[in-house]
């Protein structure tokens, strides 16, 4: 426990290896088709709501936690119709390598302690439903926006885990009656109301799965809705109260607000080729996404904006050599 502090760490709790708590309210959430076109959720359900079938002799599973709760950014840059947002996750280098090189600090002092043990790391790397193991971990509870929330950090939380054959004292969930009481603010505050049921996240509706996992254009009805985002969304969490309360206290150790890469103007984003879209945003998670998605979600946020030069930028973009800029660009201008 003191060694994962030590490492950076800011929570961190063990869970049984056993079966996931929710694994059934997760088929259900399959069996409805809400994790949209990400159809490897569906491949094997089963392996996926346990995490002792991705290691043999798995006993139990140390759960982590890395806050990155941030300082507001400027309002006038982030409300700013000619910028697009990019969410705050996404602020800086890619969290998985930062946390796996984090994971595999403690991977190898556990191996060192006990030598004949056998673990595996991962941080939103496989085939896990880590909120299920922070949850029974004692991490947080699990809000009405299905984000694993601590009482005192909110829910910018990363989780990662190290899946372990050590058999540890598994900790507890929190006590916690009802944390979220009569609040609805999430549900009722989403753009694009993807919530059908509290915990609930029907993907087909929400802007995170539309600019980040989708491949496809995103429809009319939800492109309407996204405003400024270009990369995920944040609002169902900086509407919640047990996230609005909790201030940093100090800097980020890799995250932080650069108005250029965290918001940066639309009608740059609109002139990028491969070697800009690189140098800007090489190594963080947007880079994963590649240029013409990043383009797609651009010509969106500037139909959105609708001031005459976003009209221009997009009639330039309408003649970009990728079929799915073609396609978004279509559907806007009809
Ligand atoms: C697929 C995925 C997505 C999808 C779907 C998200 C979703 N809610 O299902 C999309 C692309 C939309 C997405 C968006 C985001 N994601 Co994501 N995503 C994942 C991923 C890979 C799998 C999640 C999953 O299994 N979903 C299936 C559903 C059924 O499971 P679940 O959401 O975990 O829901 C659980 C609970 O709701 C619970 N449950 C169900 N019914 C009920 C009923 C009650 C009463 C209770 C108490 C609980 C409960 O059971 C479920 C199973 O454990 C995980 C990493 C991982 N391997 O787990 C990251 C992960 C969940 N994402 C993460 C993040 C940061 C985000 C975003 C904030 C990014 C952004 N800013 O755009 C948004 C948040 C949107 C949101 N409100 O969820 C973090 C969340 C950390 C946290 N504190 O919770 C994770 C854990 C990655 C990580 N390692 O840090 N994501
Ligand atoms: S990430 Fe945005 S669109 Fe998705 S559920 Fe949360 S508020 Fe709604
Ligand atoms: S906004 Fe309200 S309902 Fe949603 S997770 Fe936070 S406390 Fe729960």
């Amino acid at each position: 426990m003191e060694k994962a502090t030590e490492t950076g760490f800011d929570l961190v709790g063990i869970a049984p290896a056993g079966p996931a708590v929710h694994a059934e309210a997760f088929s259900r959430w399959l069996a409805k088709g809400f994790q949209a076109g990400m159809d490897w959720m569906a491949r094997d359900p089963a392996r996926r709501s346990s995490a002792g079938a991705l290691l043999e002799g798995a006993q139990s599973v140390i759960v982590l936690g890395l806050s990155y709760a941030l300082p507001e950014p400027p309002p006038e840059i982030w409300n700013d119709p000619a910028r697009g947002r990019i969410s705050r996750y996404a602020w800086g280098p890619d969290y998985h390598d930062h946390i796996q090189r984090m994971l595999k600090d403690l991977e190898q002092f556990i191996q060192k302690l006990a030598p004949d043990s056998q673990n595996k790391i991962y941080v939103d790397t496989g085939p896990v439903l880590e909120r299920d193991y922070a949850l029974a971990a004692g991490l947080g509870f699990i809000g009405r926006n299905s984000m694993l929330i601590h009482p005192e950090l909110g829910s910018m939380i990363f989780l990662g885990e190290i899946i372990t054959t050590l058999a540890l004292e598994p900790g507890e969930p929190l006590q916690l009656e009802n944390p979220c009481g009569k609040c609805r603010r999430c549900m009722d505050l989403c753009p694009t109301r993807a919530f059908p049921d509290p915990h609930v996240l029907d993907c087909s509706r929400c802007i995170a799965y539309h600019t980040i996992e989708s491949k496809e254009i995103i429809p009319p009805e939800i492109a309407g809705k996204t405003g400024n985002w270009i990369f995920g969304c944040d609002e169902c969490q900086t509407v919640c109260p047990w996230t609005k309360k909790h201030r940093p206290a100090q800097k980020n150790p890799f995250l932080e607000f650069n108005p250029d890469t965290c918001c940066p103007p639309l009608l740059e984003l609109a002139e990028m080729n491969e070697e800009t879209f690189k140098s800007k945003f090489g190594g963080t998670p947007v880079e994963r996404l590649k240029l013409p998605r990043l383009l797609r979600n651009t010509a969106v946020a500037l139909k959105n904006w609708g001031a005459p030069e976003a009209v221009r930028a997009l009639e330039k973009l309408s003649k970009h050599p990728s079929g799915l800029v073609q396609s978004q660009v279509e559907h806007i201008l009809g």
